[in-house]
């Protein structure tokens, strides 16, 4: 799929006009809802969520419980909300929860960790976002009544700041084992667990089963207007819905966005590996161009974070100078910038960014 001109028709190409004509990589957030979707959206049957009475809802809760072998879901406005109602359901104001250091949870949900749930960030920085147990572990507070309680390890995959990683099953396997030997929960912020299980060639449950509860979005990879998913034990989510209402996410005919996440559900899975490719081809290409340094070992799923410090400019002159030819990426930092390859950006968008990438350079 092409980003398309706001000038071409639906009947056209099938797809609803673009925002922009630009080729898009600053995030997969930005995908637009497939026409599938769209009509799954117009035809979905509702009712008030509130009351556990919209059927469509209730069907992709229990579709994605299923796919995770876990006893319960909870549909949720958005992935911060998700990792906000789970650290809430698993801690107490006060308590401390470990987190590698540009974790989501951390760096991007406006401290609602610490703001709203009442908690302590604990963090340390892994260069490629993987945490192990013997950096965890010094971080855990002894038991006892003179320290604030570490309640709570949550880790994220695949890794978005730290350029999509992927944990290998058998590093967060003996997290999870090790946390629970000391009482700990462990929660993972799975916002892109798609990504990382077609990374892996396993599949959701397989990867994520040792964890208390998993958060993962609809609206990034998978391609879904709104929404994400908590899963686990019922009595978590039940813990979890309360949480929810709390928070102001009680969404009451909700079936209308849960229809297209469904789509998103059956369908965008199998199709992961294509923005997988596409981010490898670009990663590849930009890494022989001159001044920019790519971590090729750290390109594993549809994320590639790169270094600008050779062409003498700042990551954000580079953004807004790609910006002016039609190419969208973020700064992440002084002189890193972030892409992100998803459906909407198919292998000639790729070439035009890499056109531009080019003619940029050497017009400079
Ligand atoms: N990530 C967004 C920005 O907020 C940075 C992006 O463009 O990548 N967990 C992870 C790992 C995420 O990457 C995101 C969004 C979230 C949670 C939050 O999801 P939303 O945006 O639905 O609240």
């Amino acid at each position: 799929m092409n980003p398309i001109t706001a000038t071409q028709t639906t009947a056209e190409t099938g797809r609803q006009p673009a925002a922009t004509t630009a080729v898009d990589l600053r995030s997969d957030t930005v995908t637009r809802p497939t026409p599938e979707m769209r009509r799954a959206m117009a035809e979905a049957v509702v009712g008030d969520d509130v009351y556990g009475e919209d059927p469509t809802v209730n069907q992709l809760q229990a579709r994605a419980a299923e796919m995770f072998g876990r006893e319960a879901g909870l549909f949720v406005p958005s992935g911060s909300m998700g990792n906000l109602v789970a650290i809430k359901s698993w801690t107490h104001h006060g308590d401390e929860v470990v987190v590698e250091e540009r974790g989501h949870i951390f760096q991007y949900e406006m401290d609602s960790i610490s703001a709203v749930a009442g908690c302590m960030p604990r963090t340390a920085y892994v260069e490629d976002g993987i945490l192990t147990w013997d950096r965890i572990e010094p971080l855990i507070r002894p038991k006892g009544g003179l320290r604030a309680q570490t309640a709570l390890v949550s880790l994220e995959s695949s890794h978005n700041m730290a350029g999509g990683t992927v944990y290998p099953p058998e590093i967060s396997d003996d997290i999870c084992e090790r946390a629970h030997a000391l009482g700990l929960r462990v929660h993972l912020d799975g916002a892109r667990i798609f990504n990382a299980a077609t990374y892996l060639g396993r599949d959701v449950a397989a990867i994520t089963r040792k964890f208390d509860s998993v958060m993962f979005c609809f609206s990034k990879g998978l391609g879904a207007p709104v929404g994400s998913m908590l899963v686990g034990s019922r009595e978590f989510i039940d813990r979890a819905r309360t949480y929810r209402k709390l928070y102001g996410g009680g969404m009451r005919q909700v079936g209308v966005l849960a229809a297209a996440a469904l789509v998103a559900l059956e369908k965008s899975p199998s199709r992961l590996h294509e923005d997988h490719a596409n981010a490898r081809y670009l990663a590849e290409a930009l890494s022989r161009l001159p001044g920019i340094k790519v971590d090729l070992r750290k390109v594993q799923t549809n994320i590639i974070i790169f270094d600008v410090s050779g062409t003498g400019r700042t990551a954000a002159e580079i953004s807004a100078a790609l910006a002016k030819r039609n190419v969208l990426a973020n700064a992440t930092g002084k002189h890193a910038i972030r892409m992100v390859t998803h459906c909407d950006v198919d292998r000639p968008a790729i070439d035009r960014a890499l056109h531009e990438f080019r003619a940029l350079l050497s017009a400079a």
